[in-house]
């Protein structure tokens, strides 16, 4: 209590000169913004200049929500990595830093963007995200929003967490849902499909304005049409349909879960052609579709050494 009281009495005493700092900060107003599970501190404050003044004697808070008088801080703002959400109803602040401002300069895309690797693009030319760019296929600009390439990440994962981000941005991950679909409702995109066999063989496939749903529809798979590719196309199949994980069945297959059988998480019907999200195996060998398969350019029985799904603006 008595800490309580020392923390009110210094918000107090720093409010009367707080008006400046506090607009800082820009207000993005209601929001079911996603912050990352980096919250810096949560505390309660008696107002929205307290709660500022709190993140502002923090260089590592970069935005703060202040719901019902509990202000919370965070590190970071709406990165793919997002776990948790602040309450519903709060609004949210972010810091008015060169990072966090309109600026014509902010790349909103892979293709926009020339750096290879780990970079941060700004969709909305505004929120940050962290990306993986891939400037070297076919002429490069690709965002890659899954990667599989040693079974060092767990893919077989619950609904949730296909929604999110896991994994490593340089290593094995999964972008999420949440983010494919906040990607591909922004402007069009082409697919690409990359996979390597265990003799390094490669094989790709591409797809012409890909999309995914929200998740009131369950990220459900859209795309025009194949495109071309020596991997062949085992994805048609798919198009139209729900994802779905061992915890949420959206396929056609009335008698079970095809994620469950094919121990994966993928656009499932009945049950499919293909499915990038399986088992990773230690050799090709998958002789019950739990692996990484792609049926027209390997069979039913074939699991990749590496594979890799990305998206380009058009
Ligand atoms: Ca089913």
């Amino acid at each position: 209590m008595m800490a309580l009281l020392i923390l009110l009495a210094a918000g107090w005493k720093l409010g009367g000169a707080t008006a400046i700092q506090s607009q800082m900060f820009t207000d993005v107003g209601l929001d079911d913004k996603a912050f990352t599970e980096d919250v810096v501190f949560e505390s309660s404050a008696i107002s929205k200049t307290h709660c500022a003044l709190m993140c502002n004697q923090q260089d590592s808070c970069m935005a703060f929500t202040l719901d019902n008088k509990v202000c919370r801080g965070y590190a970071a703002v709406m990165t793919s990595r997002s776990n948790s959400r602040p309450a519903v109803g709060a609004r949210s602040f972010f810091k008015g830093n060169n990072q966090l401002t309109r600026d014509s300069k902010n790349k909103k895309n892979c293709k926009e963007e020339t750096k290879r690797g780990e970079v941060t693009i700004y969709p909305d030319n505004f929120t940050p995200l962290q990306v993986y760019c891939d400037q070297d296929t076919d002429g490069g600009g690709w965002t890659v929003f899954q990667r599989r390439q040693d079974a060092s990440v767990d893919f077989f994962r619950n609904w949730t967490s296909y929604q999110n981000f896991f994994g490593e941005l340089t290593g094995n991950f999964w972008l999420g849902l949440d983010t494919l679909h906040m990607l591909t409702s922004r402007q069009r995109y082409e697919l690409r499909v990359d996979l390597i066999m265990w003799n390094g063989t490669k094989g790709y496939a591409t797809y012409r304005n890909f999309s995914i749903s929200d998740s009131s529809d369950n990220y459900r798979l859209n795309f025009d049409s194949f495109t071309g590719g020596n991997a062949g196309d085992s994805l048609t199949f798919h198009r139209g349909q729900q994802f779905s994980t061992w915890d949420r069945d959206h396929d056609t297959w009335s008698k079970d879960s095809c994620a469950q059988s094919h121990h994966g998480a993928w656009w499932y019907s009945f049950c499919g052609r293909s499915s990038l999200n399986g088992e990773y195996m230690t050799n090709s060998s998958d002789p019950y579709k739990d692996g990484l398969w792609w049926y027209h350019f390997t069979g039913w029985d074939y699991s990749f050494q590496f594979t890799e799904m990305k998206i380009r603006a058009v």
